[in-house]
């Protein structure tokens, strides 16, 4: 039986992480997106395997609950280390790995061999996104899109 239950509150909540929150550059977005509450939430599962990320692009939809998951299947550690994703973005990380910040906010999140990290939070801004994963000898590259929400 796996202790991991889909959906468990378990983790590092977080609340509030902004990236560069100088006061002349901070924009206060308490609008929500009303897409966001409309759409389910768009879950984009990501596999580690063989020292690579499967698929190598995944694209999500900006204005919508999202949730990526990262599946470490080989026996050594990996890491996801995100390139301005999540800038000025609130999110929330769940599974079993081991989440990192610093007063710029998250960093990275380090997972176990055979461990999974689960990040929630709403994209924002369309654009291409690389990550990689900074494990000594790793030549790990990938890449996150976040496309505009089509109109309905
Ligand atoms: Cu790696």
């Amino acid at each position: 039986m796996r202790f991991l239950k889909r959906g468990a509150t378990a983790g590092v909540i977080v609340m509030g992480v902004l990236l560069g929150a100088s006061p002349s550059q901070a924009e206060p977005q308490t609008t929500a997106v009303p897409t966001a509450t409309v759409l389910p939430e768009q879950e984009i599962l990501i596999k580690i395997r063989l020292r690579q990320f499967d698929p190598p692009t995944v694209t999500l939809q900006s204005g919508r609950k999202t949730k990526l998951v990262f599946q470490n299947l080989d026996s050594e550690l990996h890491a996801f280390v995100p390139t301005n994703l999540f800038t000025g973005v609130n999110l929330n990380i769940s599974g079993n790995g081991a989440p990192e910040f610093t007063d710029q906010g998250f960093k990275r999140v380090i997972i176990p061999p055979e461990g999974q990290a689960e990040i929630r939070f709403v994209p924002d801004r369309p654009g291409t996104y690389p990550y990689l994963c900074d494990m000594p000898g790793h030549e790990m590259k990938a890449s996150i899109i976040i496309r505009e929400q089509a109109e309905p």
